[in-house]
């Protein structure tokens, strides 16, 4: 196990974020490593960490007034045991193969768990999408679907939307992908209703932690309603979340963006968040003009001088980080069980360091890792995709209680195998440990490939 680990670091020493991923899968499985030596003798960890298949590519684009760009494009195809592989695009500055791999290692597990035969995979580009026009956003979109639909397919590869990407650019990807194939599949998830998508998609990864949260606090014979709780980010998973929450009685009272965080003490309700949507979705404008809007809130600047972020510095019970990866530090962690914080359900993927996580662990916190509590985005994902084979949709309800089944699921997976280990209640060990499991079983099951 070590000499994996640090045979890994030594292959691809700049990937911090991958490293950090697969150190706390890791670091977790050791027991079922113990229980069963065929997984070692199977080369399993290795295996794990090395994609399937990993592509790159030069996206050329014009922009509005005729200048030429150049940006890098990815599609990591990680493991495909249980499934087609199936994740994200990420369009954001900061993309690079460290953050698409710790995303696609994250994703096999994640979708093993959902029940549903998903592999996984990630992709994306360093464009960032801040400023540019319709227009622009559409021809990068063709661009860069130019050379991914080589790659992809409904039986193959499915991707969907993440930061970045949303409903707009799924759309133009799509219509380029039918263009050059002259087919019209189900090769996308994320869809508009009018085209294949699913009824509850685009609520399902916010609603669907809003679940897992629920099922947690069942656990100590708690709920939701009455709760302060602070949620990050103020896209598409923090407005489903903050939905959920205003719908099961809680008071919200954060939202933030990458340039700095509103805090409403009185309450982010459906009116207010019907201006964040319209803010985010349509206007695409910044979160400070939300405390225009509203004069009690207070907008506070981000300060990347600081080594912890005020966000996560208000009295609470629940924390929901929605935004990305690395966005609670040990610091933020302290000062979360400091303020009254006891549950925090991930949003985002891995938005907890590891210092972080060792605190909520050590305190006794309901804390559910990212690949189980946000899992229902792509559970639906899933869903979407059923309904396309089959050609027809399901109605609302359906969908929002299989959403429902399968976050139950996912936690009772979890609970059941961290009691198996000897660790009960801790929800990392269960979600790594059964994710683990599942994807290896399959992979042994179908030889050395
Ligand atoms: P969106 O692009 O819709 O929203 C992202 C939000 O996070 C924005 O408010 C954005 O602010 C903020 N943000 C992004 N990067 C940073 C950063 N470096 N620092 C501070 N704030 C940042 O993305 P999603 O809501 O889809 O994704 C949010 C998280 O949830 C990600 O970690 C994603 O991987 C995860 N996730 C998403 C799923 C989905 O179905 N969409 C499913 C499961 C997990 P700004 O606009 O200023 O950039
Ligand atoms: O991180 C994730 O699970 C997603 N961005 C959703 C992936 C999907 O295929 O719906």
């Amino acid at each position: 196990m070590i000499e994996v680990i640090e045979r890994m670091k030594r292959k691809d020493p700049y990937e911090k974020e991958f490293h950090q991923a697969v150190e706390e899968v890791f670091g977790t499985v050791r027991p079922v490593l113990e229980r069963y030596p065929d997984y070692r003798r199977s080369a399993i960890l290795e295996r794990l960490i090395e994609p399937e298949r990993l592509i790159q590519f030069r996206i050329t684009w014009l922009d509005d007034a005729g200048q030429v760009h150049v940006n890098r494009g990815y599609r990591i195809q990680m493991n495909g045991a249980i499934g087609p592989y199936k994740g994200g695009l990420r369009f954001h500055p900061s993309v690079n193969l460290s953050i698409l791999k710790f995303l696609a290692f994250e994703q096999v597990f994640k979708n093993a768990l959902t029940t549903l035969p998903m592999g996984g995979g990630k992709g994306g580009s360093d464009f960032d999408p801040k400023g540019k026009s319709d227009t622009e956003i559409m021809r990068f979109c063709q661009a860069f679907m130019m050379e991914l639909f080589r790659h992809v397919g409904p039986d193959t590869d499915v991707p969907a939307g993440d930061i970045g990407v949303g409903a707009r650019e799924i759309g133009y990807l799509f219509g380029m992908y039918r263009k050059l194939r002259n087919e019209f599949t189900g090769v996308l998830t994320g869809k508009s209703l009018g085209w294949g998508g699913s009824l509850i998609r685009p609520e399902a990864t916010g609603y669907g932690n809003v679940y897992f949260a629920s099922e947690m606090l069942a656990t100590r014979s708690d709920t939701l309603a009455g709760k302060t709780c602070l949620v990050s980010g103020s896209g598409n998973v923090a407005q489903y979340t903050v939905e959920k929450l205003i719908d099961l009685g809680a008071k919200v009272v954060s939202m933030s963006d990458s340039s700095g965080f509103v805090y409403d003490e009185a309450g982010i309700d459906r009116e207010k968040l019907a201006f964040v949507k319209r803010l985010k979705n349509v206007r695409r404008g910044r979160i400070r003009e939300y405390a225009d809007k509203y004069p009690n809130a207070v907008y506070t600047e981000a300060d990347p001088q600081l080594d912890f972020n005020p966000l996560w510095d208000r009295p609470a019970q629940c924390a929901f980080p929605s935004a990305t990866q690395n966005e609670i530090s040990g610091k933020d962690a302290q000062n979360l069980l400091r303020n009254g914080v006891f549950l925090v359900s991930e949003g985002a993927n891995m938005p907890s360091t590891p210092d972080a996580i060792d605190i909520f662990l050590a305190n006794n916190v309901l804390y559910a890792p990212g690949k189980a509590s946000n899992a229902g985005g792509v559970a639906v994902s899933g869903l979407e995709m059923s309904q396309n084979s089959m050609r027809l949709s399901w109605p609302r309800e359906e969908v929002d209680s299989r959403l429902k089944t399968i976050m139950k699921s996912i936690h009772k997976t979890c609970l059941d195998a961290a009691a198996e280990y000897g660790k009960p209640g801790n929800y990392l060990i269960g979600a790594n440990i059964a994710g683990f499991v599942k994807v290896v079983n399959a992979m042994i099951d179908q030889g050395i490939v």
